[in-house]
């Protein structure tokens, strides 16, 4: 469950937040398969509520969130429909591109949503626990049974497992999933998209599960389906629980035994690195997962910011953000460089309030990214798993596969470059004067191109600017701390 199920030498995954599956479609085919990404982390795939202007605030219109209130489990959402769905999954795969689906099952929506048909237009009466489509109805709800035991109704005591666990997080009305029924609908419903040829999942609010509970629903998945995986092969399962603030009843450790578990001291502790280096500087990364994470390397998703987080949801923090793109970029190279982790680069849209959702028409249909022509995206989506370094990154950790860090070298402050064994070299400048040094890269020696400042093609083996010559093992490295990519990347699959 722990294994990303990426085809061979692909190495991390991109969270394309809102896209619709028209688009992920052709990102896979022509963007996410050449540069070897090993898959993509969707929105949620399933039925969900249709917000505009709720009461207590007239101004929320399509907000992001309303796909984490599920109405039924229909593959429906505002994002596309089951065929588009079907269509992307098996495209993302057939160009070695994997789909990993987010699926909530602790709960569905919100009390306040009435009487309310979904995204598929299927009906549901919130106020009275009634979900025909799935169908659920009351007893199967913790508070109406009394198992919550918060005082009206809702999550508000993290110090209790039981609150945590049985209650409704920010009104969302909260499955008993004790019971073998709740279980099973949402079994079945993550063996439909297992069967449609999705690698796994990203299951929201698994901190609001009980672990044998989730075990219990894990134990029902079927293999992945056989026309793109390897007979027997269980689905990797990336489980959200957010364990950053120290006296909490639930921690991440009560998950990591049997799946993935999101870290979120990683991310801060990266961005606190290269946002402003404090106590933790550059020159103390080398042995960054001895301290600085909460997950050992194969029980932890790693990122640096995620889709709440980035808009002060879901515990918030000081993370960097692609609104800070030259100390992003550092710390998303980092990340990818590192060996500790499944990666995940977020990639986003842009907006002002916390609520907005993804760019859109008139009538709130999603408008699809378009691109410039050094690859990133124009209008309202930022792409940062398009930005030059990004993208690069992403072949490097490829490249650099299972080689250990080597050659270390740091001025001692917020200056390092390192090695993976000798397939890759990459320095990074956070400090207030250049890195002009002559350094030990262990690479073969020859001719390569920055993949920093410049781009490669494999085909004609050109590079379209500042290249960097290997000798004796040894390359002169000049990174300008002024440059808003202040990096070297060299790997051995790019060598003119
Ligand atoms: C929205 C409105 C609410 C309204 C509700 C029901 O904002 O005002 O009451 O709808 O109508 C997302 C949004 C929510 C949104 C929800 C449903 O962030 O604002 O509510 O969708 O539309 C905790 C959980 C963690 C959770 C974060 C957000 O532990 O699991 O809160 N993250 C996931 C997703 C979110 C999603 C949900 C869960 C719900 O990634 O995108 O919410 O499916 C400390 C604790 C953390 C806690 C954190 C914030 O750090 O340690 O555990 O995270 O505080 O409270
Ligand atoms: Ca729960």
């Amino acid at each position: 469950y722990k294994n990303p199920n990426t085809v061979d030498g692909r190495t991390a995954m991109v969270h394309l937040f809102e896209w619709p599956w028209a688009a992920i479609a052709n990102e896979c085919e022509t963007f996410l398969g050449p540069y070897g990404f090993g898959g993509v982390q969707i929105s949620p795939p399933y039925e969900h509520r249709v917000i505009f202007s709720p009461e207590w605030d007239t101004d929320v219109k399509r907000p992001w969130y309303e796909a984490y209130q599920p109405i039924s489990y229909k593959l429906h959402s505002r994002r596309g429909t089951r065929e588009d769905l079907i269509d992307m999954v098996q495209r993302c795969n057939n160009v070695g591109v994997r789909i990993y689906a987010d699926v909530v099952f602790n709960h569905m929506c919100g009390g306040d949503a009435g009487v309310n048909y979904g995204t598929a237009g299927s009906y549901a009466d919130a106020g009275n626990y009634n979900f025909p489509e799935v169908p659920y109805t009351r007893h199967q709800f913790n508070v109406p049974k009394g198992t919550c035991p918060s005082g009206d109704g809702e999550v508000n005591n993290y110090q209790d497992a039981y609150n945590v666990r049985n209650c409704n997080l920010v009104g969302l009305l909260d499955l008993d999933t004790s019971l073998e029924s709740v279980q099973q609908s949402a079994a079945d419903y993550l063996n439909d998209l297992i069967n449609i040829g999705v690698a796994g999942f990203r299951v929201d609010t698994a901190k609001h599960m009980w672990p044998n509970h989730i075990q219990a629903v894990m134990a029902k998945l079927d293999n992945l389906n056989t026309a793109f995986f390897p007979a027997n092969t269980r689905p990797f399962i990336a489980l959200e629980v957010i364990d950053q603030n120290s006296g909490e009843a639930v921690t991440a450790d009560e998950y990591s035994s049997f799946a993935r578990v999101t870290d979120f001291i990683y991310g801060s502790t990266v961005s606190e690195v290269f946002r402003d280096g404090g106590s933790n500087k550059i020159a103390n990364m080398q042995s960054f997962g001895s301290w600085g994470v909460k997950l050992s390397d194969p029980d932890g998703l790693v990122f640096i910011d995620n889709h709440d987080n980035q808009r002060g949801h879901g515990g918030g923090g000081r993370l960097l953000t692609h609104k800070d793109p030259k100390f992003y970029k550092l710390a998303v190279a980092y990340m990818l460089s590192w060996p500790h982790g499944f990666p995940r680069v977020m990639s986003s849209y842009s907006f002002s309030l916390d609520w907005e959702g993804p760019p859109h028409d008139g009538e709130f249909n999603i408008i699809l990214p378009t691109f410039n022509s050094d690859e990133t995206c124009s209008g309202n989506w930022i792409c940062e798993h398009r930005w030059r370094v990004i993208r690069h990154m992403i072949q490097w950790r490829n490249v650099a596969g299972n080689e250990p860090v080597q050659n270390w070298w740091s001025n001692g402050y917020q200056q390092a470059a390192y090695s993976r064994g000798n397939k890759a070299f990459i320095a990074l400048n956070r400090d207030y004067s250049p890195i002009n040094d002559n350094l030990y890269t262990g690479l073969p020696d020859g001719t390569y191109c920055n993949l920093a400042r410049s781009d490669f093609n494999p085909t004609t083996g050109a590079c379209s600017g500042e290249t960097a010559t290997v000798s004796g093992g040894y390359a002169s490295v000049y990174v300008d701390n002024n440059s808003d990519d202040p990096l070297f990347i060299i790997h051995v699959g790019a060598m003119v």
